[in-house]
């Protein structure tokens, strides 16, 4: 069996936009999840580009739909999308797409979604119903996914992996991590996962 490539650290925030000469694979991944659950800090902290971000100031008329509860310091969302790339060891490029997961993005998500390869599910397990929306989205789609909860410092720590699966009705393959959004390694080791997983859906491809 193939295994995922590892990070590069060197081509990582090089600020350089040129792709490595030894890009081999060029993927295309969603990053994906609920409202205000790190979509975009996790994009900026693996980019080795500088991200394209599309962000607009929340206004009082939003709070209305999404919700703010443990995010309350938040003051811009994104409305299209983000894009950001990072290099793999063994010539993989991840092209990362964010994209919001709620129900009624659902034209914007089928349009991005489309050519991807796999998705990175982030959920924020204070707010496991608001990640529904999204998983059915992804699972409609067919898309082989990982699913990473972010660390936010008031998230309960109680839950066992099996609970969190139960909860999100995740196959038990479906691959489930930890992850801080904020921090490299752990973003990266993430998609490292996903991407793992990847190989493993289709190990034919991968030989
Ligand atoms: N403690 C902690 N805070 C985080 C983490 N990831 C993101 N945040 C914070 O959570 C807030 C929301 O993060 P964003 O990256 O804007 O979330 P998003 O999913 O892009 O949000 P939308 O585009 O509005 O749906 C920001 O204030 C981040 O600084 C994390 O892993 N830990
Ligand atoms: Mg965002």
């Amino acid at each position: 069996m193939a295994s995922a490539p590892s990070s590069t650290s060197d081509t990582a925030h090089d600020g350089g936009i040129h792709l490595p000469d030894t890009a081999r694979d060029l993927v295309k991944i969603l990053v994906t999840g609920p409202f205000g659950v790190g979509k975009t800090t996790l994009i900026d902290s693996v980019s080795e580009i500088r991200p394209l971000h599309t962000e607009e100031q929340l206004t009082e008329a939003s709070a209305q739909i999404d919700d703010l509860d443990g995010v309350r310091e938040k003051s811009t969302t994104t409305v299209a999308i983000d894009f950001g790339r990072i290099s793999l060891a063994g010539g993989v490029v991840l092209y990362l797409f964010g994209t919001p997961g709620q129900e009624r993005f659902r034209s914007l998500w089928d349009d991005i979604a489309y050519g991807a390869l796999g998705a990175l599910v982030l959920v924020d397990s204070r707010r496991i119903d608001a990640s529904f929306d999204v998983l059915g989205l992804v699972e409609e789609s067919g898309l082989p996914y990982a699913v990473a909860f972010n660390s936010f410092p008031d998230a309960p720590r109680h839950y066992s992996g099996d609970q969190l699966r139960e909860a999100l009705d995740l196959e038990i393959d479906t691959p489930m991590m930890m992850c801080d959004a904020r921090d490299q390694g752990s973003s990266i080791d993430a998609l490292l996962s996903l991407v793992q997983h990847l190989i493993d859906s289709n190990p034919a491809e991968h030989r």
